[in-house]
C-alpha cells in the first residue's frame, strides 16, 4: 500500500506542478491545493493524474455506489468517466498499476461482493470476479503479502478471509474459520519478517502460516493505519473511532500504548 500512496502522491504533485505551470492556469476555476484540502481527509475521494501526468482529475464515490471521475480543465470540471452499474455501495477502491504495465488501474470492491478492474487510460473494464460466489464483501485491501512480486487481494467476503493473486486471480488461501471486520490492512507489525493481516476488530493474522497471532477483546478502531509511535522500529496499529478518538496498539508487545 505504501508504494501506491507514494506513487499517487508523486502523481498528485506532478499533476499539480504541471497544472500550475500551464499558461492560463490563474484563470482556472479549480485550485488543486484547495481541492486537496477539501477532499484529502476522505478515503473515497482521490486526486489522480490523467494523460500521463499532463492533467489531473478527481475520483469520488457517492452514497449510491456510483463512481465519478471529473477532469479539471480551465473551464471547470468536465465529466471524464462514470461507473453507474455497480448495483451496490462501494466497500473500497484503490488506484494502482496492478499488472505493472505502466498504466494505472482502478480496482473496486463492492459491498455486494463484486471486484472489478478498470484501466485508467481508456476506462475499459478488464476483469470482474464473476466466478466468485461472494454476496458480501465486508473488508478489502490490496497488498503484497508474500514473496511473489505481484500484489494480492485480501478479501473478507461472507465472513471468510481470502487471499487472491491479483494477476492470475487464483485463491492462494481461504480461511477455515469466520471473521468479522469492516476494515483490514496489511503491514509488518511484529518481529517476524512476514506481513500481518490486521482486522479492525482486534485480530492479527500471520500471512505466512495463516494463524491468528492476536485476538484482542477490543476493536482496534473503525479505521486503522500503522505508525511506529514508540520508536522501536516496529509500527503500532493506530485505530480511529467515529468520535475521532484514537487507540494505539502495540502488536509485538500485545498491549495498548498509552
Ligand atoms: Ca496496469
Ligand atoms: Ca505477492
Ligand atoms: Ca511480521
Ligand atoms: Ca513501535
Amino acid at each position: 500500500m505504501k508504494r501506491t500512496v507514494l506513487l499517487m502522491s508523486a502523481g498528485i504533485i506532478l499533476a499539480m506542478a504541471l497544472v500550475a505551470g500551464l499558461p492560463g492556469y490563474a484563470s482556472a476555476q479549480v485550485d488543486p491545493y484547495e481541492l486537496q484540502d477539501a477532499f484529502g481527509r476522505f478515503p473515497f475521494a482521490r486526486v489522480v493524474p490523467l494523460d500521463n501526468g499532463n492533467a489531473w482529475g478527481l475520483i469520488y464515490v457517492d452514497v449510491y455506489g456510483k463512481v465519478y471521475l471529473k477532469r479539471a480543465t480551465n473551464r471547470g470540471w468536465k465529466r471524464e468517466f462514470e461507473i453507474t452499474n455497480l448495483g451496490a455501495k462501494v466497500k473500497k477502491y484503490d488506484i494502482l498499476d496492478i499488472d505493472q504495465d505502466g498504466i494505472l488501474e482502478l480496482v473496486i470492491a463492492t459491498m455486494a461482493g463484486r471486484i472489478l478492474i478498470y484501466r485508467l487510460d481508456d476506462y475499459t473494464n478488464t476483469w470482474e470476479n464473476i466466478e466468485d460466489d461472494f454476496t458480501s464483501i465486508e473488508a478489502f485491501d490490496i497488498a503484497d503479502v508474500d514473496r511473489d512480486p505481484q500484489m494480492e487481494f485480501i478479501v473478507l467476503a461472507n465472513g471468510t478471509l481470502y487471499i487472491i493473486d491479483s494477476i492470475n486471480k487464483s485463491r492462494q488461501w481461504i480461511s477455515e474459520r469466520k471473521f468479522t471486520a469492516t476494515e483490514l490492512i496489511v503491514a509488518n507489525v511484529d518481529k517476524d519478517e512476514q506481513m500481518e493481516i490486521i482486522l479492525n476488530t482486534g485480530i492479527v493474522l500471520d500471512s505466512k502460516f495463516y494463524i491468528v497471532d492476536i485476538e484482542w477483546d477490543k476493536p482496534f478502531g473503525e479505521r486503522i493505519s500503522t505508525f511506529d509511535i514508540n520508536n522501536d522500529g516496529i509500527p503500532e496499529v493506530i485505530g480511529e473511532f467515529s468520535d475521532y478518538s484514537l487507540r494505539i496498539f502495540d502488536v509485538y508487545a500485545q498491549r495498548e500504548v498509552w
